[in-house]
């Protein structure tokens, strides 16, 4: 997973950190590796220039340049603004509404929705202790509501029975009774996939969004597809209020430009990682753990905090000096 920006930065850093003093212009050449590993993650240009312009002022801080491992203080600059850049911290998904708990999944023909609410629902019983329904809203692909259920036997979670005809306004009032019913304490709607210009589609998820009042609407995005798959987060939030993003694919992604541009580009957090086929295949995402894996250093945190060790002695030093 994101293999192809972890070599890149692997290079950048081995170069920066080989170097025994840094001066401007080896920074410079640095960040201009990271840049070039970003577009070539397929990160868009406006996300590039502005991750650049956030580390170069604080990389080329003269505390950094005189320290003893300047390289390792670049890395723990990038490290950190990386981290902002995925979205901070997680946030959790949102349970906090009266039960039956309505979230939906919404997103582009193929993205994965059906099979990620399979797996949020599994992970909401396992995880969270709670009861889940899941309800196909997508009348007109042939089958796709039998792909849920079936979802639903081979894992044993619940499903809606299926009535024939039904629209999705329908379906959603009869899921809600059910749950209540059931005792479900979450009910996960899955949605028709669509494709971006198709308006009709938009409209409906529109009007299920005020039929339900979501707690939680997932865009389901496919990381494969890069920054597209950020721009399509924004437009879809310009329709629904999205909550959160889970990204599909990841584990065959290795450039990971969508988690990079995500946060920036739609300005909603990514919540949980798709990485396989199998229904236990969801993580969530941890923006601190995703920027260590990226920077390839299984060591990142204890050399940040030997970074931020140096830096706060050197400060001291020269402090006594004066
Ligand atoms: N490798 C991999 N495959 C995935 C992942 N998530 C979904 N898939 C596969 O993607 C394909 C499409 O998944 P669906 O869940 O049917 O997608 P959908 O968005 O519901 O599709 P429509 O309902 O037709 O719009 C299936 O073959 C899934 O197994 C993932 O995280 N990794
Ligand atoms: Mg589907």
């Amino acid at each position: 997973m994101f293999e192809n920006l972890t070599n890149k930065f692997e290079e950048v850093f081995s170069s920066l950190k080989k170097a025994p003093s840094l001066d401007e212009n080896q920074v410079d050449v640095g960040l201009r590796g990271i840049r070039q590993a970003l577009l070539e993650a397929d990160v868009s240009l406006e996300v590039a220039k502005d991750f650049i312009e956030k580390v170069k002022p604080k990389a080329l801080g003269q505390e950094i340049i005189r320290s003893t491992s300047p390289g390792d203080m670049v890395v723990k600059i990038v490290y950190d603004e990386l981290v902002n850049l995925l979205g901070e911290k997680n946030n959790d998904v949102n349970l906090n509404a009266v039960p039956p708990v309505p979230m939906m999944l919404v997103g582009l023909q193929g993205s994965g929705k059906t099979t990620t609410t399979a797996k949020l629902a599994r992970y909401l019983e396992n995880i969270k202790k709670k009861k889940v329904m899941m309800v196909s809203l997508d009348i007109y692909r042939p089958a796709a509501q039998e792909q849920l259920k079936s979802l639903g036997e081979q894992n044993n979670i619940l499903t809606l029975p299926i009535i024939e005809g039904q629209q999705p306004s329908d379906i959603c009032q009869r899921a809600i009774s059910a749950a209540n019913l059931n005792g479900a304490d979450i009910i996960l709607f899955d949605t028709a996939g669509r494709t971006q210009i198709d308006l009709q589609m938009m409209s409906e998820i529109k009007q299920i969004e005020n039929t339900i009042k979501p707690a939680e609407t997932f865009l389901v995005a496919d990381s494969l597809t890069g920054q597209v798959a950020a721009s399509v987060a924004k437009e879809f939030n310009n329709t629904v209020n999205l909550s959160g993003i889970i990204l599909t694919r990841a584990d065959g992604d290795a450039r990971g430009g969508a988690a990079v541009s995500m946060k920036f580009v739609s300005q909603v957090p990514i919540k949980f990682l798709g990485i396989g086929e199998k229904i236990e295949n969801l993580e969530v995402f941890h923006p601190d753990r995703i920027a260590n894996r990226i920077l390839g250093m299984g060591d990142i945190v204890s050399l940040v905090e030997k970074a931020a060790q140096d830096l706060g002695e050197e400060n001291i030093k020269k402090q006594r000096k004066i």
